[in-house]
């Protein structure tokens, strides 16, 4: 007699159906929830089928982190499973990133059992029925995409393909699916159609030629056409058509919280400033949902404005008033390609007014490194280190292709960054993602180097032991670098900007801002095996970051107490 295959149960199907879909590793932090996935993965394992890579994080910020850092340098979605609704709460902060980021991330929860008997699954022990929500999803439902809860027979495979197709879908962002610990624990009725493997997936939608058309003729039209990005880098190819697009047609470019174009092109001018907005006949807003804050700087009245993006009306930011002349939804990266192409044409015939406008920009731009140049040169031996200084010595020392992690760290106009995935942000507010976005860069490019520059306030909101901890179980050496001023400089910042006259302006020492006494920190990462080290003189601070890097190549990961100054930038 032939003994017949047990069934798989639900939970097995599911993680057959995550790696079906592409998902090879999920940043998991678990619960009694859990128990269908664990049993699963052991089974699966017994019977030597393939099954995701279950990485276990000690927080649900470190997994939310880890997950960004890792689609932001792999392309690809990337999946977190967390216990319940208490899990799900401690996600909150990085799916708001990973929202405003427009990052895919599948965010997947267990529910606690839903039922008191009756099921191998039903609630057990007396926080079952403590961690019940009338609405567990709609915890998060204002900062995903897609929510959906798994139901007793439901189609398993359709369910995560189509919540990984939705993420990647431009513009991209997380989704959230609950779990039932008895829909899980059930035998399998039917999984559905295995997902087929779609290159790109939802192919994102192209703007319309006759509007960019009519953009091309308004740039052609234009003495000083200003293109100002927000993330257009992300884009695939876009970081590099931008490049060629300002060169070849002298299109002077500034950038946001992150950089859309290498820093050596001669076309960018950096962050972008009141001069610079001012000087702009003719403006194009590539993907950047703050192009400028209109309180600190407007562009001239005449300045025609031209916003191309994915969604260029933002529909998620609730207060968004931008002037507008012509507005146009699909890829940067097409429009970018095409406007280049139309531009040869529309061009042709003013040469005279390009090679002047090109002359004027490299002026800018030999202006703007005078003044970094001068800038290097003061903060070369001041005590505290400058962060502008950390940032020219890391120049010195990465590689090429080294990925530089920032939260208040190292600022990006002193970096020299030749690829749009070689320099990682966030742009969205909530503090304590660097370090754990590090780790995920390096599990998703394991032999480049990894360096995340970390203020000491967000070091500490990145939930720093559960970080060093997975850096060295699982083998993702990184060096971290935080940049320790003693305080939350962004709030004495904004203390200061609104009441530059006050009381407030004239202490040394604040409220709510001082983080004195500062932790040894480098201690931390000696705590999980790595290398600490306290670094107070700016002389010492090239032979260290070389000790590091070489550290890094030996599989340890490298921590660095910086005692800096207070940010320029
Ligand atoms: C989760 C979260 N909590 C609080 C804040 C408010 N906040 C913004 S910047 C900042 C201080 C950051 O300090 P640090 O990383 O040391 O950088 P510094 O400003 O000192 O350069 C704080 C507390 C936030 N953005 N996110
Ligand atoms: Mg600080």
């Amino acid at each position: 007699m032939t003994e017949s295959k047990k069934p798989a149960s639900v939970g097995e199907a599911y993680l057959a159906a995550l790696l079906a879909s592409g998902v090879k590793h999920v940043f998991a932090n678990g619960g009694t929830d859990f128990a269908p996935i664990i049993e699963g993965l052991v089974q699966m394992k017994g019977r030597g089928e393939p099954a995701p890579n279950f990485i276990t994080v000690p927080h649900e910020n470190v997994a939310m982190a880890m997950a960004q850092g890792y689609s932001k340098v792999s392309g690809e979605a990337s999946c977190v499973m967390v216990h319940v609704n208490v899990g799900t709460a401690n996600t909150i902060c990085g799916l708001m990133n990973a929202a405003r980021d427009n990052v895919p991330v599948l965010l997947a929860a267990g529910r606690t059992p839903l039922t008191e008997t009756g099921h191998i699954g039903s609630r057990d022990v007396p926080i079952h029925w403590a961690q019940e929500n009338f609405d567990q999803n709609g915890i998060v439902r204002e900062h995903v995409k897609w929510d959906y809860e798994l139901r007793h027979g439901q189609p398993i495979n359709t369910i995560v393909s189509r919540a990984i197709d939705i993420a990647m879908s431009e513009p991209r962002g997380p989704v959230y699916l609950s779990l039932p610990r008895e829909a899980l624990g059930d035998d399998l009725v039917d999984a559905g159609p295995l997902p087929r493997v779609m290159p790109g997936r939802t192919i994102p939608a192209a703007p319309a030629l006759e509007a960019l058309e009519q953009a091309a003729d308004m740039i052609a039209r234009a003495q000083m056409p200003l293109i100002i990005t927000g993330r257009s880098g992300t884009s695939p190819g876009a970081f590099e058509a931008l490049g060629a697009l300002a060169l070849d047609h002298a299109i002077a470019v500034a950038s946001g919280p992150a950089p859309n174009i290498a820093s050596a092109n001669p076309m960018n001018l950096g962050m972008l400033s009141k001069p610079l907005l001012e000087s702009a006949d003719l403006i194009v807003v590539l993907d950047s949902p703050v192009p400028w804050v209109p309180r600190n700087m407007q562009p001239n009245a005449n300045a025609k404005i031209i916003h191309i993006g994915h969604d260029p009306l933002f529909h998620t930011y609730p207060l968004r008033g931008f002037p507008m002349d012509l507005v146009i939804a699909g890829a940067p990266g097409a429009a970018i390609v095409m406007l280049r192409e139309m531009l040869k044409g529309k061009l042709r015939d003013k040469s005279a007014v390009v090679d002047a406008r090109r002359a004027r920009i490299m002026e800018m731009r030999a202006k703007i490194d005078e003044v970094r140049k001068g800038l290097i040169e003061k903060m070369t031996s001041t005590s505290p280190i400058s962060p502008i200084y950390v940032a020219h010595c890391l120049n010195q020392v990465k590689n090429e292709d080294a990925i530089i992690v920032e939260e208040l760290g190292a600022p990006y106009p002193f970096l020299d960054i030749t690829r749009s995935d070689s320099f990682i942000t966030g742009a969205s507010g909530a503090l304590g993602m660097g370090i754990g976005q590090a780790l995920g860069a390096k599990l998703a490019a394991p032999h480049r180097q990894v360096i995340s520059t970390v203020g000491d306030g967000s070091y500490m909101f990145g939930v720093p032991l559960a970080a060093h901890y997975v850096s060295r179980a699982e083998k993702l050496p990184t060096l971290t670098m935080v940049f320790n001023n003693s305080q939350w400089y962004a709030v004495r910042r904004a203390t200061m900007s609104m009441y530059p006259d006050g009381d407030a302006a004239k202490q040394n020492s604040l409220p709510v801002v001082d983080l004195a006494p500062s932790p040894d920190f480098e201690k931390v990462a000696e705590s999980c095996g790595g290398h600490g080290e306290r670094v107070e003189d700016p002389a010492k601070l090239i032979p260290a970051l070389e000790r590091a890097l070489r550290k890094l190549e030996d599989g340890q990961q490298v921590l660095f107490n910086v005692i800096t100054g207070l940010r320029q930038y």
